[in-house]
């Protein structure tokens, strides 16, 4: 039995690394049947016990407890969650300003699910270059607000080599992972940061705005400076999982100082009388775009 690391999986076979070397495996039998909670048991950044067959295949046989990992809601009708990877020092959510339009909710959603999870996130602008007046103006408040709530946030684009040294410099030594719409650059991003990668990255087109999905699987990539990262296939909506409406607030930082003062111990901060969140907002002390997105994800928990 050797201990490894999976680096790819594309359905029912994983990429499984043992000390630099490659295991294609599958899951064994008893892990199959936790399918039906999540789509996908194992994930990208799970450390597995693998047991090798004679034609050099390997099954998983085991797979180790995780630090944490990033779940969503599974797509296509099918319950329980999908993990979108596992084991992440820093996940950045990727989006563009435009082609594909940026949506704030994507974010908010994102960070929701990182703090829920005890994942460190942190969100990436990508394709500046396409920015217009009124998008760099629309930028620079996405920045301020993000900042003030103790997020990082980088404004990057392929074709501007000084935007991505800060984010190069954060990628090394930890293991980080990008999620984010299809089509928004996310390989594009590390072809940009290690040119020796030479990913796959989808076509310039601009019939569509809404991507091809080109990465059509989850893989772990080793940075020539140093660091790991998880590049994902693009994801066009991020399902909440196993989070109460009431419990929402809790992964607003901004909500915390005013929450425990609402008359009601389950206030959603959506209707209730006496609510001090709601009351904070009124006063301009949170972001009408953030409370908007709040009520628009809180509406979503109530409709599942
Ligand atoms: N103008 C501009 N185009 C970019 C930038 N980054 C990426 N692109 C283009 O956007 C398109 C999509 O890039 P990808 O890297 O394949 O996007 P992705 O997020 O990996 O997409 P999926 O793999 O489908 O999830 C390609 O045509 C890139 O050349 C940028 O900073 N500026
Ligand atoms: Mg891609
Ligand atoms: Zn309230």
């Amino acid at each position: 039995m050797k201990k490894g690391l999976v680096t790819q999986s594309t359905g029912k076979w994983y990429k499984v690394a043992v000390n630099g070397k490659i295991f294609d495996c599958r899951l064994r039998g008893k892990l199959r049947l936790r399918e039906e909670e999540v789509t996908n048991p194992v994930a990208v950044g799970d450390w597995v016990d693998i047991e090798i067959a004679e034609d050099g295949t390997g099954s998983i046989v085991e797979i180790h407890e995780r630090k944490n990992y990033i779940p969503r809601q599974a797509t296509h009708g099918r319950r329980g969650e999908q993990v979108l990877a596992a084991n992440i020092d820093r996940a950045w959510v990727v989006l563009s300003i435009r082609q594909p339009r940026l949506k704030t909710g994507f974010i908010d959603r994102f960070l929701v699910i990182c703090e829920a999870y005890e994942v460190s996130p942190s969100i990436i602008i990508n394709k500046t270059d396409l920015a217009n007046d009124k998008d760099r103006g629309f930028m620079d408040e996405l920045r301020e607000l993000y900042s003030k709530l103790g997020y990082s946030i980088r404004l990057t684009s392929i074709n501007i080599p000084e935007s991505l040294k800060e984010l190069q410099n954060e990628l090394k030594e930890n293991i980080s992972v990008f999620i984010g719409p299809s089509g928004v650059g996310k390989t594009s991003l590390l072809n940009a940061i290690d040119p020796d990668l030479n990913l796959t990255v989808g076509e310039i087109s601009d019939y569509s705005n809404k991507g091809k999905h080109t990465t059509t699987f989850a893989r772990l990539i080793e940075l020539r400076e140093g660091g790991y990262i998880v590049d994902t296939p693009g994801i066009r909506e991020l399902g909440l999982v196993n989070i109460e409406p009431y419990e929402l607030s809790l992964f607003y930082p901004e909500m915390h100082e005013y929450r425990q003062d609402c008359k009601f111990y389950n206030c959603t901060h959506s209707h209730e009388p006496g609510c001090r969140v709601a009351e904070a907002f009124e006063e301009g002390k949170i972001h009408p775009e953030r409370y908007n997105s709040y009520l628009n994800i809180l509406k979503s928990l109530e409709e599942q």
